[in-house]
C-alpha cells in the first residue's frame, strides 16, 4: 500500500485528490494548520473526514514540513497547499510570497536531503501566462508574464521545482492548471460567489450581486476531472510539465448569465459593479492547450461549461433550500465580510 502525503488537503482540490487516492487504495496523509475555527467541511462533506490521518503544522514551518515527511514516509507528495486567492495577493503580497512561494523549496529541501525516492507533485497555475496571452490556446512552451504576487510566487516555486528536478534528478511534475471550479469551490472565488448569491437572490435572501471585472475571460475545468490529472503525472516514469484545460473560454459576465438564466431570473436586475474586486491588475483572458496530457497522460476534460454551471447552481439552491427548511450541513452557510466593513488596501490612493 502506497502512502500520499496532501499539503492542501483542506481545500477544494486537496479534499477530491484525498477522495481519489483513498479510492485508489492510498494510505492518505494531509497537512492542515489549526485554525481557531476548524475548517473540515469539505473533508466531511465528501464523507471522507475520518479516512485520512490529519497532521496539524504550516508550510512556512520548516520543522512542521520535517515533521509530516517522518509520519507519513511519503511515496508521493501533493504539495497543493497556497494562499491561492488572487485578490488577496495584492493586500498580503509577502505572506503570499513566503507561503505560495518559498514553501515549495522547504518541501523540495524535504525530499533532497532524506526523501529522494518520494515523488513530487507542483500546483503551477495558468495565472503565470499573466498577459502573455494572445488569441492562441496556452500551452507548456508559453512564456510566462505573472500579473499579480501571486502569479509571481508560483512562478517561483514552478521554476524551482525545475531546478531541483534537473539539478538533483528528482522527480517533480508540476501541473499547469487552468482555473477548475466545483461545488466545493471557495466563496471567494467568482464562479461560487456567483452560484451562491444567486440563489440567495432566488430565495429571497439578497437583493443585489456585487462584482468587479466581469469582461475577464478563463478557461474553466470541473475539479473531480483535474485531480486526475495530477495523479497520472506521479504515475509516469518520468517526470514533466503539463496544462490541463479545457481550450475554451469564457468571460464572467458569461458565467454571471448562464446561472442566472438557470433559476429564470435576468443577472442585470441584479448586478453591481463595486470597484473593490477591481484588481490592481487582471489578467484579461486565458485559454489551455491540453493536447500534451491528451497524448502522454490520455487525459481530456468531461464537463462542459454549462454543465459546471448546473451542477454548481444545484448544488447551491439544494442547499439554500435546505438552510431555509432547519437542516444542518457540514459546510456553514457562507459568507463574506459584512460589505460595509469590507475595505481593500489596494484601493488606498497616497
Ligand atoms: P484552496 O481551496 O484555496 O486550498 C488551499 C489549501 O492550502 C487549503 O487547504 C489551505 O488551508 C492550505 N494552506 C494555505 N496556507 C497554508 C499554510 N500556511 N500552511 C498550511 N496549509 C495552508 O485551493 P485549491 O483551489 O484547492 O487549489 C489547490 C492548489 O492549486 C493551490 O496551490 C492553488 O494555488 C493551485 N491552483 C488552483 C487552481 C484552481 O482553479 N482551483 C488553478 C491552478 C492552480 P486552509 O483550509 O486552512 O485555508
Ligand atoms: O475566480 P477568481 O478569483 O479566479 P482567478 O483570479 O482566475 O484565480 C483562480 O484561478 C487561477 C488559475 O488561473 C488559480 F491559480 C488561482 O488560485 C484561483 O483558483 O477570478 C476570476 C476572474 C478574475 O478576472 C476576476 O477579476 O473573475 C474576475 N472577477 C470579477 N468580479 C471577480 C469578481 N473575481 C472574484 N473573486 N470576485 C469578484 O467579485
Amino acid at each position: 500500500m502506497k502512502n500520499a502525503l496532501i499539503t492542501g488537503i483542506t481545500g477544494q482540490d486537496g479534499t477530491y485528490l484525498a477522495k481519489l487516492l483513498l479510492n485508489k487504495g492510498y494510505n492518505v496523509y494531509g497537512l492542515y494548520r489549526r485554525l481557531s475555527t476548524p475548517n473540515f467541511w469539505r473533508l466531511q462533506d465528501l464523507n471522507i473526514y475520518d479516512k485520512i490521518n490529519l497532521i496539524s503544522g504550516d508550510l512556512t514551518d520548516l520543522s512542521s514540513i520535517m515533521n509530516v515527511f517522518k509520519v507519513s514516509q511519503p511515496d508521493e507528495v501533493y504539495h497543493l497547499a497556497a494562499q491561492s486567492f488572487v485578490e488577496a495577493s495584492f493586500e498580503s503580497p509577502l505572506a503570499t510570497a513566503e507561503v505560495t512561494g518559498l514553501s515549495t523549496t522547504r518541501i523540495l529541501e524535504a525530499v533532497k536531503l532524506f526523501y529522494n525516492n518520494t515523488k513530487v507533485y507542483y500546483a503551477g497555475t495558468s495565472e503565470m501566462y499573466g498577459s502573455s496571452y494572445d488569441s492562441t490556446s496556452l500551452d507548456e512552451n508559453s512564456v510566462f508574464k505573472p500579473m499579480s504576487p501571486y502569479a509571481a510566487s508560483k512562478l517561483y516555486g514552478y521554476w524551482i521545482s525545475n531546478i531541483y528536478r534537473n539539478g538533483y534528478n528528482l522527480f517533480v511534475s508540476s501541473g499547469i492548471l487552468f482555473n477548475h471550479e466545483s461545488q466545493i469551490r471557495g466563496i471567494e472565488f467568482v464562479t461560487r460567489k456567483i452560484v451562491n448569491d444567486a440563489a440567495k437572490i432566488y430565495y429571497n435572501l439578497e437583493k443585489k450581486i456585487k462584482l468587479g471585472n466581469i469582461n475577464a475571460m478563463r478557461d474553466w475545468g470541473y475539479a473531480p476531472e483535474y485531480v486526475e490529472a495530477m495523479y497520472k503525472m506521479l504515475q509516469k516514469d518520468k517526470p514533466d510539465d503539463y496544462v490541463i484545460a479545457t481550450n475554451e473560454t469564457h468571460s464572467v459576465k458569461e458565467f454571471l448569465e448562464e446561472a442566472f438564466n438557470y433559476i429564470g431570473l435576468n443577472y442585470e436586475k441584479y448586478l453591481e459593479i463595486d470597484k473593490r474586486f477591481i484588481r490592481p491588475l487582471d489578467v484579461p483572458v486565458l485559454k489551455g492547450d491540453y493536447s500534451k496530457a491528451k497524448r502522454e497522460l490520455n487525459w481530456e476534460p468531461k464537463t462542459k461549461f454549462k454543465d459546471i454551471v448546473k451542477i454548481m447552481m444545484d448544488a447551491e439552491l439544494k442547499r439554500w433550500d435546505g438552510y431555509l427548511k432547519g437542516k444542518k450541513f457540514a459546510w456553514d452557510v457562507p459568507n463574506y465580510p459584512n460589505e460595509n466593513s469590507l475595505l481593500k488596501t489596494y484601493m488606498v490612493k497616497k
